[in-house]
């Protein structure tokens, strides 16, 4: 499998609990390259523009909220399968029954019904990398 690239978002409720340096950590010691990162503050615009394929969704318009609550940690990440490695390293969606040992499974939990805080973002193919990337780094 040849060398990837995907882009992985720290999300408001992990830069605002202070989990950046514990999720770079375990991107890095998985062998993972921090190839570019930055603190960004999105817009709505670019939000939609990540989230379109849950456009009309119930859950769209509190996940755009919740994302426009504050920075987000953005990164270039490279390796070998390094879009399915990192979701696998983040674990599944909901973090209550996220497995322990992932991102989501040790470190998050459902805060009421926010499911959106689940404190981090991977692309989930090569083609939404490439998307995602030139959306969060132009
Ligand atoms: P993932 O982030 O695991 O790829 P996704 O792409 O299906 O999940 O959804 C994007 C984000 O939207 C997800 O990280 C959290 C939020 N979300 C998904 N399903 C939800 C739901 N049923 N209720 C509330 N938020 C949800
Ligand atoms: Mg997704």
């Amino acid at each position: 499998m040849a060398t990837e690239e995907t882009l992985i978002l720290i999300k408001p409720d992990g830069v605002a609990r202070g989990l950046t340096g514990e999720i770079l950590g375990r991107i890095e010691r998985k062998g993972y390259v921090l190839a570019d990162m930055k603190l960004v503050q999105p817009d709505r615009a670019l939000l939609e523009r990540h989230y379109a394929e849950h456009a009309g969704k119930p859950f769209f318009e509190p996940l755009i909220e919740f994302m426009l609550s504050g920075p987000s940690v953005a990164v270039r990440a490279t390796g070998n399968r390094v879009i399915e490695g990192f979701r696998s390293l983040a674990g599944t969606t909901e973090p209550t029954t996220a497995a322990p040992g992932t991102i989501r499974g040790d470190l998050g939990r459902d805060w009421g019904l926010k499911v959106q805080q689940n404190l981090v973002h991977g692309s989930d193919s090569p083609e939404s990398a490439a998307q995602e990337l030139e959306i969060w780094f132009g």
